[in-house]
């Protein structure tokens, strides 16, 4: 019987994620009576595969009608490389690309020779409609909504498909991951290794943050699931796993409180003693009652991500993030208060952003930080700026070079360079980018590294290590400024010193 091949390349030093985009597209193709096979190759950027992967690939290519792969950015070449290999193999397999880079890339991607058809944004309806028109040999690609094809050598992109009824989908068919799940996923926690695991709770966020993808992917239309599904699904988990660890993939699944109040009362009252984490928004803590977060404690909540994004006023009304940095402090204040360890991301190199805003990222990531040691903060991250978004929209500028003309064996070479797969200086709105490339190489290491040091410890250590770190971490804040930073620059700079001195000092003494 004709069946459907999946396959995801992931990172060897990722925690290792269920691939949930091609879990949930498998579930909807079996209820549909499409036998799919997901192949998930856990490798480096640029490691091929094994003489015996390559074996039992071949073998499962019998009766196969398409592969399907999902790629980012940085999972093009890993994808290309095994795209091409299954062309020659077997050239009447249809090969099917969809995820985030075909998404923003459409044409380039299925220009390539490799790859026959692209799916944009949501991928449950188009791929199942695709599969069934595969195998009834039909050609009425034109039909299918969401779909990029090739006609007459020539890329045609139909119009997009309408969004999933995501509120009543299925639980996921845990089966087509479960020896993944068991050989990979692991959350280590206070010295012992868990099971982690992860829900799809919603899809959509009705804010209108400038820079994000999520409203290119999903939309705005906010679709949560009931919160009895997500419980069955924990319950799932928790019996066939033992996952205790659970993360709640959403974009906004803190968005309605009395959703948000009845899932913890359901988890109590489930009884399931879980640990589990998902991000938020900073203004959700405004006013929040001690109600809640108690609740939001009992149930097991013991970490959130909360994206920060810049410490400048100017920067978080132009990319319309519509927090302040007085809601963020407030919100790392709460959180503390209720031992829920807080994560705050950052990132730099927007359009318009000077030195003064630059600092007071900075600025805001030191007072972060100084409201409690376990406040965690990632980046600042280059900012990527995604065509279809707002934020790529406004820029009015022309970096087509970098993005437009692309091709994907391009895009597979730059993607070798640099997990972020983009410099401070293919950016044409940065001024200094030397600058920049200094900020998201050492400021991170200044604050994520000695200093995170008790939030790892808090996470993963013993007692015995977590006061040697509060020891250090005590006498370096308690010397002299000069001191710490001195201390500090030459811990985490000493590798990078050579090339970058003259930006290193610089931005020592500019923004230091
Ligand atoms: C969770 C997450 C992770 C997790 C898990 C990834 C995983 N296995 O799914 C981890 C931590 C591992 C991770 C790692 C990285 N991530 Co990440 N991640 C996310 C995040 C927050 C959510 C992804 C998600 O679960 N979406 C929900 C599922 C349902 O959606 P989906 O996977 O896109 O699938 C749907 C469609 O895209 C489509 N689809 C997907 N695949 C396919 C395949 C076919 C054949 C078809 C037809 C359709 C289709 O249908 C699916 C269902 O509707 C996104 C942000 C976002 N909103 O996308 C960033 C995001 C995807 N990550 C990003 C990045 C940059 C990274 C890293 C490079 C980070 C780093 N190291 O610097 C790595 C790369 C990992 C790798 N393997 O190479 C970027 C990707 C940008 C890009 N241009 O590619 C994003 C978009 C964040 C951002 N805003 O910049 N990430
Ligand atoms: S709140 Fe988060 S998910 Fe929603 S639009 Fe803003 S960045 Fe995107």
């Amino acid at each position: 019987m004709a069946k459907v091949l999946f396959i995801y390349f992931h990172n060897k030093d990722d925690l290792q994620h269920v691939p949930i985009g091609l879990l949930y597209i498998a579930t909807y193709l079996e209820k549909n009576n499409i036998p799919v096979k997901i192949i998930n190759y856990v490798k480096n950027s640029d490691e091929d595969l094994t003489l015996e992967e390559y074996r039992a690939l071949d073998q499962d290519l019998d009766d196969v009608v398409c592969v399907g792969f999902s790629v980012l950015t940085t999972q093009i070449q890993r994808s290309l490389v095994l795209s091409q290999y299954l062309k020659k193999k077997k050239s009447d397999l249809a090969i099917v690309w969809g995820g985030v880079h075909p998404t923003l890339f459409p044409e380039a991607v299925c220009a390539n020779e490799n790859v026959d058809f692209v799916v944009v944004n949501e991928g449950e309806i188009p791929f199942i409609e695709l599969t069934k028109m595969l195998i009834s040999k039909k050609k009425n690609f034109s039909k299918i909504k969401g779909l990029v094809y090739k006609k007459n050598g020539e890329v045609v992109q139909n119009p997009p498909a309408v969004l999933l009824d995501f509120v009543n989908s299925p639980i996921p068919n845990y089966n087509l991951v479960d020896a993944f799940i068991r050989q990979h996923s692991y959350y280590y926690f206070q010295g012992k290794k868990y099971k982690f695991v992860e829900v799809h709770t919603g899809r959509g966020c009705p804010y209108r943050c400038t820079f994000c993808l999520n409203d290119i992917l999903f939309g705005k239309t906010r679709r949560s699931r009931p919160v009895e599904s997500i419980i069955e699904e924990i319950k799932l988990l928790r019996e066939r796993y033992n996952g205790t660890f659970i993360k709640l993939r959403d974009e906004n699944f803190f968005m309605v409180k009395s959703y948000l109040e009845n899932f913890c009362d359901t988890l109590e009252k489930e009884n399931l003693k879980i640990k589990w984490w998902t991000s938020a928004r900073a203004n959700f803590f405004d006013n929040v009652t001690p109600e809640l977060m108690a609740k939001l404690k009992k149930s097991g909540c013991f970490h959130l991500l909360i994206g920060a994004e810049s410490g400048s006023e100017k920067i978080l009304k132009q990319i319309k993030k519509d927090i302040t940095p007085k809601q963020l402090i407030r919100s790392a204040k709460i959180c503390v208060k209720y031992d829920i360890v807080p994560n705050y991301s950052f990132m730099t190199g927007f359009p318009n952003e000077d030195v003064n805003d630059i600092k007071a990222t900075l600025k805001l990531m030191r007072r972060l930080k100084s409201i409690s040691p376990f406040v965690n903060i990632t980046g600042p991250h280059l900012l990527r700026p995604y065509p279809g978004g707002k934020l790529y929209d406004e820029l009015n500028v022309n970096y087509s070079d970098f993005f437009k003309n692309k091709t994907l064996e391009q895009w597979a070479t730059t993607e070798k360079f640099s997990q972020i797969y983009m410099k401070p200086s293919d950016l044409p709105w940065i001024k200094d980018p030397k600058l920049i490339e200094v900020i998201v190489d050492y400021a991170p290491r200044m604050f994520n590294s000695l200093v995170r040091v008790p939030f790892y410890v808090k996470f993963m250590g013993d007692l015995k290590s977590y006061a040697y770190f509060v020891g250090v971490y005590w006498f370096l804040s308690s010397k002299k400024k000069i001191v710490r930073k001195s201390a500090l620059m030459y811990l985490h700079l000493l590798d990078r010193i050579k090339s970058n001195l003259k930006y290193y000092f610089k931005s020592y003494v500019n923004l230091g």
